[in-house]
């Protein structure tokens, strides 16, 4: 099955052979002898992550410590605060597709810092403490500034919408998104007209989140970006929630990104910093794998992945295969950004 996981040591053919059981074994296996192997990896990969545009997430972000303080300050919008949920649906992006089964949605989720594990990331979150959150903004803007989350959803009305999302991995589902555009936000931020490139990032705990523990060879923080152009187009979105309520943990609580023509990792989780660029920014899976992961990241039917096809995908909830979209359907709003 096609997988994101890639650690160059562990890319070995017989993934794609090996029944699951035997495969799992040996990854296993692999990562006890991966002590002094993942040490040398992080030696000449991680270069990127840790001297990215701004350092470490928990020295900005302010998102640990007062917890008890903020979450019991009623007047404080929280992210698990479920009032004015659920919020209207717009009704440009309301295409009357059967959604995805919400169970399978929430439990079936891409979330490394917690695990690589679709299945298990649910049952790792429960202590991701999301309140209080805020989002640094810096780089190219007039001035840097710091976005709390009651400034944050409060921006601009939260509607919802309903978006195919697929991911790299050649799986897909139709999710009704709350939120609202990332232009709003980026409007907020006054970025300089240099600004080419909007970078994100992600929180980055080790003790919150265990898999970046295990998983030390990963270029953290976990890192993305678009263009400006990308960033501003009207069906990029800021994810707070997902089915009429606030975002669950593992879908990126409390707020995360949406970009419905890209594969899933472009779609950023946990916000905690973002920073305008004139150049194009490093990202997590491109600082990985460039050729497996380019920055740009359309989904394309007809370009395989190295290691799989993307001619299908696989809806996560019913196992229906479909065939891909270009541009995941939604050539009609933004072939035009790439000449078409
Ligand atoms: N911080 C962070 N964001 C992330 C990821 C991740 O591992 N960490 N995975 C990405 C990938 S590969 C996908 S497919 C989507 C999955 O989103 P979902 O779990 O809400 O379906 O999140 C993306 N955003
Ligand atoms: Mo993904």
């Amino acid at each position: 099955m096609a997988n994101l996981i890639l650690p160059p040591a562990w890319r070995i053919p017989e993934r794609e052979v090996t029944p699951e059981p035997v495969y799992r074994n040996r990854r296993a296996f692999l990562k006890q002898l991966g002590v002094v192997g993942g040490g040398a990896l992080s030696a000449a990969m991680i270069g990127c992550g840790d001297s990215g545009p701004s350092g470490n997430a928990s020295k900005g972000g302010g998102n640990t410590g007062q917890v008890q303080v903020a979450a019991a300050d009623s007047s404080v919008p929280s992210a698990s605060d479920a009032s004015g949920y659920p919020h209207p649906r717009n009704p440009d992006y309301d295409p009357g597709w059967t959604l995805t089964a919400e169970e399978a949605a929430t439990s079936y989720n891409n979330f490394y810092e917690f695990t690589t594990s679709k299945t298990r990331v649910k049952e790792l979150v429960g202590d991701f403490v999301i309140s209080p959150w805020s989002i640094q903004v810096g780089g190219l803007v007039e001035e840097p500034l710091t976005l709390h989350l009651e400034d944050l959803l409060s921006l601009a009305p939260l509607e919802e919408r309903v978006y195919r999302f697929r991911c790299v991995e050649a799986w897909a589902m139709v999710v009704p998104w709350t939120g609202y555009p990332l232009s709003k936000l980026i409007e907020r931020c006054k970025p300089k007209s240099e600004a080419k490139y909007v970078y994100f990032e992600t929180f980055n705990d080790p003790v919150q989140m265990p898999g970046i523990q295990k998983q030390r060879f990963y270029p953290w923080p976990y890192n993305e970006g678009l263009t400006m152009e990308e960033a501003m187009h009207p069906l990029t979105l800021v994810g707070t929630g997902i089915y009429g309520k606030p975002m669950p943990k593992q879908n990126g609580a409390p707020i995360r990104l949406v970009v419905p023509w890209k594969y899933g990792y472009k779609s950023i989780k946990s916000i905690v910093r973002m920073d305008f660029t004139a150049t194009q920014p490093k990202t997590f899976w491109s600082s990985l794998s460039p050729e497996e992961y380019p920055f740009e990241s359309n989904v394309d039917p007809g370009v395989p992945h190295p290691r799989w096809s993307q001619a299908a995908e696989r809806m996560i909830d019913t196992g229906l295969r479909v065939p891909t979209q270009k541009y995941n359907g939604y050539g009609d709003q933004v072939a035009r950004l790439y000449g078409g």
